[in-house]
């Protein structure tokens, strides 16, 4: 097995040893110390106050981790970035969601096209497209204004869009309806469309590739259901848009290419909800706002590309990242917003996260020496805290946790924003600093639950504390994520931007599909368990048709 370079940088060797004495050491300690490390250990910028004086570092650990950062060369690669070069190696392709988001009156020439021109062409396109389904000037089949939106994508074209709609649900229009259908399980289609009324719904088909069965499969199913009801073919030009970079297959489906909003191969799916696939985010909460978020996207990108390392958010936020996973061995990462409106936040970073640093070679095939993406999950707060904070405060694994909450409710209502806000400051205390068993007999706890209520705390967190949720805020958020997931890669040398990893099951799936169907020949040539598997499947669905 070939090894690689990244475990033998002298930052990473010196992290190595260093973090055993960080290992013996206790948040209370670190606090005790340093009166002013809350205040210290703490970045302001693009709208967040970014606490991280409770993770496990000392100024020594910061000072390794930004020596690391520049030994890997994550500002080089942040550039080649930006400037466009083909970063993502192993699909030979330019990653440039951050030109996505650059003002009209910028430019970005990549292989002899500016971008920022097609970019704005497109949100043009979206934008008159967004308020004429707004206002009621666009008309269904039968005349009517459309009243609902489905949105049938998977992965990356689904999970930007819905995370997006359900945060700003605040700034949506209130008689539009939105459903999101992703799952090739008829139940999300059919539970999705079963109260709505044909006349009045527009299908958005969300794919890059166009190519994606589960996507296709809920597509063909969407234009049967309209066209049992509405029994005209050329209803779906008025109920069919596409969101696509591929038009010879969108207008193979039926759907007028004057209906199709492009993007491009270098936007891949998980970067890609402020492109066209984020065109029901638009329908939902108008042009305007969504300006809005794509300007919180740049502002955010502009930060990640000119701070200085030392107050980068993004970087700072990545080199934690890797600090946690690969010198303090935690595995996982828990999100955990405190925003109802962000319940949709932990699913949308597990997959930007997990699916761009879920790899085990480096950028030029070498299998990795050290570990890299950890796994992301959460809930919104304070819902987990009834159920799974057990493990976090007193699990035998230590959960390293991102906070997420807002000064300001969108929804002010009695005392309950403070309430909620005074749980994610609990939290982070009980976990940083626990309860000593000699506290608790101060306190005069019964003798005999005493070691089950000891909390032994040092269990690392940080606060992302902004002023309020607005579509600037939720796109700086994003870019947040993205350019973290992008330090930790280039710092692990993985390319974040592919994901092979989906395929071999996506293949598999093909061949047995046509195994599954009632009059398939019996000889099955997978494992034995495959084969037993779909056997006995096959004699269930016969059993039941029986029935
Ligand atoms: C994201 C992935 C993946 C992709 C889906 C949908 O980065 O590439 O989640 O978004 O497989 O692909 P299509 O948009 O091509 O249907």
């Amino acid at each position: 097995m070939t090894t690689d370079s990244r475990a033998e940088l002298p930052s990473w060797t010196s992290l190595a040893s260093h973090s055993t004495d960080v290992q013996s050491l206790h948040l209370r300690e670190l606090f005790d110390q340093d009166a002013g490390r809350g205040e210290r250990f703490h970045l302001e910028a693009v709208g967040f106050y970014f606490d991280y004086a409770k993770q496990l570092v000392t100024d020594e650990t910061l000072r390794l981790l930004l020596e690391l950062a520049r030994e890997s060369h994550v500002a080089e690669r942040r550039d080649a970035m930006f400037a466009g070069e083909h970063i993502n190696v192993s699909e030979d392709r330019a990653v440039l969601h951050v030109a996505l988001r650059l003002p009209r009156e910028e430019t970005l020439v990549v292989d002899g096209v500016d971008v920022v021109a097609e970019v704005h062409r497109v949100l043009d396109q979206m934008a008159r497209f967004a308020n004429s389904v707004r206002s009621g000037e666009w008309r269904g089949h039968t005349g009517k204004p459309i009243k609902n939106v489905v949105n049938i994508g998977i992965g990356g074209s689904d999970l930007g869009p819905v995370m997006a709609y359900e945060a700003l649900r605040h700034y949506s229009q209130r008689d539009l309806t939105f459903r999101f259908v992703s799952n090739v399980d008829a139940t999300d289609f059919v539970e999705a469309v079963r109260d709505l009324e044909a006349d009045e719904t527009l299908f958005i088909i969300s794919s890059k590739t166009f190519g994606t069965l589960e996507t296709l499969t809920n597509a063909n199913s969407a234009r049967a259901w309209l066209l049992e009801r509405l029994h005209d073919n050329t209803a779906v030009a008025k109920h069919f848009v596409a969101v696509s970079t591929n038009a010879a297959k969108v207008a193979a489906f039926g759907i007028d290419v004057a209906n199709m909003f492009e993007f491009w191969d270098w936007v891949g799916g998980r970067y890609s909800m402020e492109s066209a696939i984020g065109l029901s985010t638009m329908i939902a909460i108008g042009p305007q706002h969504f300006e809005e978020m794509l300007s919180g996207f740049h502002a955010l990108d502009e930060h990640f590309r000119t701070a200085p390392f030392e107050s980068n958010l993004p970087v700072l936020h990545g080199l934690l990242a890797v600090w946690n996973r690969d010198f303090l061995g935690f595995s996982t990462v828990g999100v955990m917003p405190y925003d109802q409106y962000l319940h949709r936040l932990p699913a949308y970073l597990q997959q930007l996260t997990m699916e761009s640093n879920g790899k085990h070679v480096t950028f030029s095939g070498e299998r990795v020496t050290y570990e890299t993406g950890p796994v992301y999950w959460g809930e919104p707060g304070t819902n987990g805290q009834h159920s799974f904070y057990q493990l976090i405060h007193q699990g035998t694994t230590k959960v390293p946790v991102d906070f997420i909450g807002f000064a300001r409710s969108l929804n002010p209502l009695a005392q309950h924003h403070d309430i909620l806000m005074s749980n994610i400051f609990a939290q982070a205390e009980a976990l940083a600093f626990g309860k000593t068993e000699a506290e608790l007999r101060a306190e005069g706890a019964d003798e005999r639950a005493l070691k089950h209520r000891v909390m032994e705390g040092n269990r690392p967190s940080s606060v992302v504390l902004a002023e309020e949720l607005t579509p600037r805020l939720l796109g700086s958020l994003i870019a947040l994520y993205e350019h973290s997931v992008f330090v930790q890669g280039t710092i692990w040398k993985i390319d974040s931007f592919d994901q092979w990893g989906v395929e071999l099951g996506k293949q598999l799936s093909v061949t047995i599909i046509p195994e599954l169907a009632n009059d398939a020949p019996g000889d099955l040539r997978h494992d034995s368990s495959t084969n037993a598997l779909i056997a006995r499947y096959r004699a269930l669905k016969e059993n039941g048709q029986g029935s």
